[in-house]
């Protein structure tokens, strides 16, 4: 099962804790620049936020209010892990694009930070799940590592 899962599908934007999921009108341009995508979310009142590019855009209360996420899983970048397929992916749910800087802490970042970290194409590193980790990883489908990634070369 997914701990957590956050996927877009005709510009609708899900976000599952377990077997609970809210979704919102939300699309992320589907242009050639890079885009920023936060989510926050804390299991005491169950309540997330979602961020774009820095600027909050939804919000909502009760989502797998008192749900323990459990650690030592796996991340999964660009599909979705399902049981019903051997595999256990779909190249139809495949992203297709460019994904960098993907980072997971343990307690909600202040808006302020967030909105800095979309500014920037920095070297930050959550303290559940850190960027670095990822080039340790093992790559499936049509996955390259670019270094610098083009969000580097922009600055
Ligand atoms: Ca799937």
């Amino acid at each position: 099962m997914n701990e957590i899962f956050f996927h877009e599908r005709v510009k609708k934007f899900y976000i599952w804790i377990k077997r609970m999921s809210r979704s919102h009108q939300l699309q992320i341009s589907p242009d050639a620049l890079w885009h920023h995508l936060a989510v926050t979310w804390e299991n005491v009142n169950g309540s997330y936020e979602i961020f774009v590019d820095g600027k909050f855009r939804e919000r909502g209360e009760d989502l797998a209010k008192g749900t323990l996420i459990i650690p030592e899983g796996n991340v999964v970048l660009g599909n979705d892990k399902d049981s019903h397929v051997p595999a256990g992916f779909e190249a139809r749910d495949a992203f297709v694009g460019n994904i960098s800087r993907v980072n997971v802490w343990d307690y909600v970042l202040p808006r302020e930070t967030i909105e800095l970290l979309s500014q920037r194409c920095g070297l930050e590193n959550g303290n559940t799940v850190g960027w670095r980790d990822f080039k340790n990883g093992s790559f499936n489908g049509e996955a390259f590592i670019r270094e610098p990634s083009s969000c580097q070369r922009v600055e």
